[in-house]
């Protein structure tokens, strides 16, 4: 009887001690996603009372050439916002009536890492991957292709993680071709990006018929720019978005890294509240990542003649200026490559144009930084979907929103291949 009672409290304090982790796991059970759609700016401003009055949070604003806003609403304002809706005459959908559900149902083919210890790497592109396999892969490719490949470690994320950029070039001295950089995963939640990202290292090292993209240019790619909120995504909070910074000013973690850049730092479309998911943080770079990927980019100014950042949702490429409608003197040479790029595509079709109007203004973003230190062609391109699983893409969509991209690249390829370094 002694002994059991010892035994029982024991397991209590074992309980206890797993039941209180720091952050527990977020469940998204029974929260919906719905579309609304504005059609006057009376509407647009009644719909932004109420997302401030429950505190929602918006997945994607409505914008000039789309009037639909994607929203998260919770069990308890279901029922008193629909009512209200209806009361101001304004069209929703229910576009996802059980987040939870579709987050269970996005990773179904993911097998276990240590399941296939006997390959030299655990990565494929018809699951989502943890940071341990993309990197794995990543290593696997530096040490197979060492003429090819070099892995570069350009310092530490705020909880401690490498930040790995890997070069892909056929030429043994540096800086002596036009490089194009791509970085993915700037945001945490948007995880096709690292995803499509890793495909495009995988084509550039491992498919002989894509040797011809390394003839005259070199790459810099870096699948994850944020891994500390990218794990997050994993293990915690799906629906996560920033860095995992601690805030001296509040309780709430994390500055949104593409709020963070500095190029019209703190402007248009920016917060100054740590809860914010747009928060721009206490100063221009002061997030490691943001500052490690600017200087390793800076010091590659000259070589690098297009900056490509990786993002999801909503199917367009995204021209600067994005802190405000506002056009820099070559706009017209930046949509024309945009354009043409974007033509490749056939299965997914985006829409092409300014950053602040297409989408929305929002100062502080790496676009915007990569064009004002001189890179010519830098863009922004959100992936698919266009709202149906918004952030939530089955992982059966990898390949086909991967495979429809690739090719977008021998266009930029050729035209940055024209480019003196
Ligand atoms: O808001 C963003 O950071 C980007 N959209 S996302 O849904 N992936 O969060 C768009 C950024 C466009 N670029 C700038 N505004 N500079
Ligand atoms: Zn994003």
């Amino acid at each position: 009887m002694r002994i059991l009672f010892v035994a029982i409290t024991l397991c209590s304090v074992l309980l206890i001690g797993q039941a209180t982790p720091v952050e527990d796991h977020v469940s998204y059970s029974g929260v919906q996603v719905w579309t609304i759609t504005i059609s006057s700016p009376e509407e647009r401003h009644g719909l932004s009372k109420m997302i401030s009055h429950y505190g929602l949070e918006v997945w994607k604003e409505a914008r000039s050439n789309n009037p639909k806003t994607d929203l998260l609403v919770p069990v308890q304002y279901q029922k008193e916002l629909g009512l209200k809706l209806m009361e101001a005459n304004i069209n929703y959908v229910i576009k996802i009536n059980d987040l939870q559900a579709v987050i269970d149902n996005e990773n179904l083919h993911t097998k276990a890492s240590s399941s296939n210890t006997r390959s030299a790497h655990n990565m494929d592109w018809t699951s989502y991957h943890r940071l341990g396999d993309i990197y794995g892969y990543m290593s696997y490719l530096n040490a197979t292709y060492p003429g090819l490949v070099s892995l570069i470690n350009i310092g530490s994320s705020y909880e401690k993680r490498p930040l790995y950029v890997l070069r892909i070039s056929n030429s043994s001295c540096n800086a002596t071709k036009p490089a194009i950089w791509i970085d993915g995963g700037i945001h945490a939640r948007e995880w096709i990006s690292p995803a499509v990202t890793s495909y495009i290292i995988q084509q550039l090292v491992e498919v002989q018929a894509n040797a011809k993209l390394l003839l005259n240019v070199d790459w810099y790619i870096m699948p994850v720019m944020n891994p500390d909120g990218y794990e997050f995504t994993h293990v915690s909070n799906r629906m996560w978005r920033k860095t995992r910074s601690l805030s001296s000013l509040s309780s709430c973690r994390g500055v949104d890294p593409n709020r963070n850049f500095g190029y019209k730092w703190g402007g248009l479309g920016t917060s100054t509240n740590p809860c914010s998911d747009i928060y721009k943080g206490t100063k221009a770079f002061s997030e490691p990542e943001t500052l490690l990927t600017s200087n390793f980019i800076l010091g590659k100014a000259k070589q690098i003649k297009l900056y490509l950042t990786i993002h999801s949702y909503g199917q367009a490429a995204l021209v600067p200026w994005g802190y405000d409608v506002a056009y820099p003197s070559d706009y017209a040479d930046m949509l024309a490559l945009a354009k043409s790029a974007a033509s490749t595509f056939r299965k997914y079709k985006f829409s092409v144009g300014n950053s602040a109007a297409l989408y929305y203004p929002a100062a502080g973003g790496s676009d915007d930084w990569a064009k004002s230190v001189g890179i010519k062609y830098s863009y922004t391109f959100e992936l698919a979907d266009s709202g149906t699983y918004g952030f939530l893409l089955p992982s059966s969509d990898i390949l086909p929103v991967a495979q429809d991209f690739f090719p977008a690249l021998d266009v930029f390829a050729t035209k940055i291949a024209t480019l003196k370094v």
